[in-house]
């Protein structure tokens, strides 16, 4: 598990940031995952590939690039 932080676009809703949470848990059903949806950043604690998360979220509408920090 590591943490990764990303800044994701596109999410106006809960709907959204549950959506988005259960994309990154496809990728890695073990992931805990936490959503401001004020700020678009998301924290995710995953053994998944960031660059495969965020490429899932791109993909599902919400472009998601790692965040620096
Ligand atoms: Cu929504």
């Amino acid at each position: 598990m590591s943490k990764l932080q990303l800044d994701v676009s596109g999410m106006t809703c809960g709907g959204c940031a549950r959506s988005v949470e259960k994309i990154i848990q496809k990728q890695d059903a073990a992931s805990k995952v936490s959503v401001d949806l004020a700020t678009g950043r998301v924290e995710a604690e995953t053994s998944a590939d960031p660059a495969a998360i965020a490429a899932a979220l791109t993909a599902a509408g919400f472009p998601a690039k790692q965040a620096a920090a």
